[in-house]
């Protein structure tokens, strides 16, 4: 039988990446997956528990809490701040960012911006949602309170980033910035497997993830390319698939894996695009660009994007290297940036 690396074991074989490690990091990774475990677990039988629906409050995007949201985004605030590495987090469920007050906690190295449970409101229909974060060093002196400059820092400044998807089955997939690496659930045993060691994206796809409901509020490259998307082209194996499950960790680990492109773009209603920056397109970002694929906004690199506000969003293009290409130089030619 194959050896079983567990992501513990993976945790501490790979912490040697990191000469000067304390272990810090290793320890902040291994709290991940364990709140992972514990918000899949009630993931699992939403269809069942009281758990489902609506919480009847809403979040400081206006968008309506669903019951597991605001149960994932307590689970990780509980294991961050139970496990003292971590002074501060930033969250898709909280108005502002969060500094932790117990003195164990200020001494912590680094800081948290996660989206507890994206695409949430597909947990009543049993698609598959997922968890995105994001883990900075701080900025500021370790004893003291976290300060929204730890937070606000562009995307090459991540220690490390990583996704949770709840699917058919249960997968972590995160970066250091030395490769990505998949595990999946073993229920049997409680563990992460490495299923997926080394994960790279295709150069090329042929699947392209959009929302063309909202094409009509889109602008003309993105049109443009979607009309490209769309052409008979047995060369470039075109016409692509068009495959669109709502919930932006699913799309990407599929285009991850088989590549392909997904765009959420500026819309008349979402100006400057829908998701953020800080904990869904940047972690994505540096795991596409550590599998070999690239993000942007259309023009500008993801990760060189500097933050001005928490809960900001951009327009965003990111898969397969040559399909984000191919999508910019429609921006360019049919939605130039006035210079
Ligand atoms: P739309 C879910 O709300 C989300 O943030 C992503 O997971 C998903 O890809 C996108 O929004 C869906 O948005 O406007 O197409 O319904």
């Amino acid at each position: 039988m194959s050896k079983i690396t567990t992501l513990s074991e993976f945790i501490i074989e790979r912490q040697a990446d990191f000469p000067y490690a304390s272990g810090d990091l290793s320890r902040l990774l291994s709290d991940i997956g364990i709140a992972s475990k514990i918000v899949n677990q009630q993931v699992n039988k939403a269809g069942l528990g009281d758990i489902l629906g609506a919480q009847g409050s809403t979040n400081v995007q206006g968008e309506d809490q669903q019951k597991l949201d605001v149960y994932a985004d307590e689970t990780f605030i509980r294991a961050f701040r139970n496990g003292g590495m971590v002074c501060g987090i930033g969250s898709e469920e909280n108005d502002k960012y969060v500094a932790f007050e117990k003195p164990l906690c200020k001494k912590g190295k680094y800081v948290v911006l996660f989206d507890p449970l994206d695409g949430s409101s597909n947990i009543d229909v049993n698609v598959s949602i997922g968890t995105i974060f994001s883990i900075f060093r701080r900025t500021s002196s370790v004893g003291d309170r976290a300060d929204v400059n730890d937070f606000l820092q562009k995307g090459v400044k991540q220690v490390a980033a990583g996704y949770v998807i709840y699917g058919s089955s249960t997968m972590l997939v995160y970066t250091t910035g030395y490769g990505v690496n998949g595990f999946t659930l073993e229920p049997s045993i409680g563990e992460y497997c490495l299923s997926h060691p080394n994960m790279k994206i295709p150069e090329d796809g042929q699947v392209y993830s959009i929302n063309e409901g909202h094409l009509n509020s889109m602008g003309e490259g993105v049109k443009a390319y979607v009309d490209y998307c769309k052409a008979s082209d047995a060369k470039s194996n075109r016409p692509y698939s068009a495959r669109y499950i709502g919930s932006l960790v699913a799309d990407f680990h599929r285009n991850l894996i088989k590549g392909g492109i997904y765009i959420y773009p500026a819309t008349k209603k979402a100006p400057e695009g829908k998701l953020r920056l800080l904990y869904e397109c940047s972690p994505l970002a540096f795991i596409v660009e550590q599998a070999g694929g690239k993000a942007s906004d259309g023009y500008r690199r993801i990760m060189e994007i500097q933050p001005s506000e928490l809960h900001q969003r951009v327009p965003y293009f990111i898969g397969s290297t040559n399909m984000v290409e191919k999508a910019e130089a429609f921006m360019r030619k049919f939605e130039p940036v006035e210079a």
